[in-house]
């Protein structure tokens, strides 16, 4: 069964998320297979790329295939994680990434919208930054992507809670570009991708790369590095954490201890 499926339009391509029965969980099958699509819109020398899930979705992903985290006393979400891969692609991408999306969204998903160029919304849509429902020590890099996606106070409240927000607080927050009704998702979106794909590709891409650099532009001191990564293995050597993992598997509420 294909995890995604992909068109094109002229300068314009598609990917569409379609694993609905694991609700497009983030698997590495599944960002293979997108990052191997993207990188034919490349070759092809396509000027703009939608990312979407299958119309009518009320999941649009739920984020890392928690199946595959790893077991404990391992860096769950390392730089060779499949999730920082496809952020890294996204963002490195040399065309503009619009996300479309209708229904819900949790944790590495949620990185991934944030971390495309332009995101465009239905009124269904929410956000969820989950890392501590699962007792996940998230990683730096994706915490700087939603420090650039929203103020700090918001990122906060996500990460403390866990809590989807709702599409009109995200587009209240400028999370999002656009939120529109869903029988305009696909006009506005594509009406977009369009609008970019006329106009210079070289001068778009490098607009796009002088963002990314400006935006990533936080010194961070090798101590304080050190420090992140120290706390960070704290997390993901705990029994909170092997909690958390197994508490999903068997579909019941985690409970934590704190240790
Ligand atoms: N990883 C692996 N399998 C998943 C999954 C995930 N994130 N989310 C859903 N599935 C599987 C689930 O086990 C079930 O498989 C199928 O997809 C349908 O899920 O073999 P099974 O039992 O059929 P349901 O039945 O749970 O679907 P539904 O009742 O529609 O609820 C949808 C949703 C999204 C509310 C629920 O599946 C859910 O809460 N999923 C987990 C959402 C989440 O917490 N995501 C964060 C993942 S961890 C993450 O991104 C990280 C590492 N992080 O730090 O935040």
């Amino acid at each position: 069964m294909g995890l995604i499926t992909t068109s094109r339009d002229g300068f314009v391509g598609t990917v569409t998320l379609d694993n609905a029965e694991k609700r497009n969980a983030l698997s590495s099958a599944l960002i293979d297979a997108l990052c191997t699509a993207l990188e034919g819109f490349r070759s092809d020398h396509l000027r703009a790329v939608v990312l979407r899930a299958q119309p009518g979705v009320s999941v649009w992903s739920a984020g890392f295939n928690i199946d595959e985290l790893p077991e404990g006393h391992r860096d769950p979400l390392g730089w060779d994680d499949p999730v920082r891969h496809l952020v890294r692609e996204i963002s490195r991408f040399p065309i503009p990434v619009i996300a479309m999306v209708e229904g819900s969204v949790w944790g590495g998903a949620c990185e991934v919208v944030l971390a495309c160029d332009i995101i465009v919304i239905a009124p269904n849509a929410s956000f969820a930054i989950t890392p501590a429902k699962l007792s996940v020590p998230y990683n730096i890099s994706g915490m700087l992507t939603f420090l650039n996606a929203a103020p700090a106070c918001t990122v906060r409240e996500m990460a403390f809670t866990a809590k989807p927000v709702t599409a009109e607080r995200a587009f209240d927050l400028g999370m999002v570009n656009h939120i529109v009704p869903i029988e305009e998702l696909e006009t506005v979106t594509y009406g977009i991708a369009k609008d970019i794909a006329a106009n210079a590709p070289l001068a778009v891409s490098v607009m796009k790369e002088q963002l990314r650099i400006l935006e990533g532009a936080h010194p961070v001191s090798p101590e304080g590095f050190e420090r992140l990564q120290g706390l960070r293995r704290v997390v993901y050597d705990s029994q909170d954490y092997l909690e958390g993992l197994r508490a999903f598997k068997q579909k019941r509420k985690p409970v934590f201890e704190g240790k």
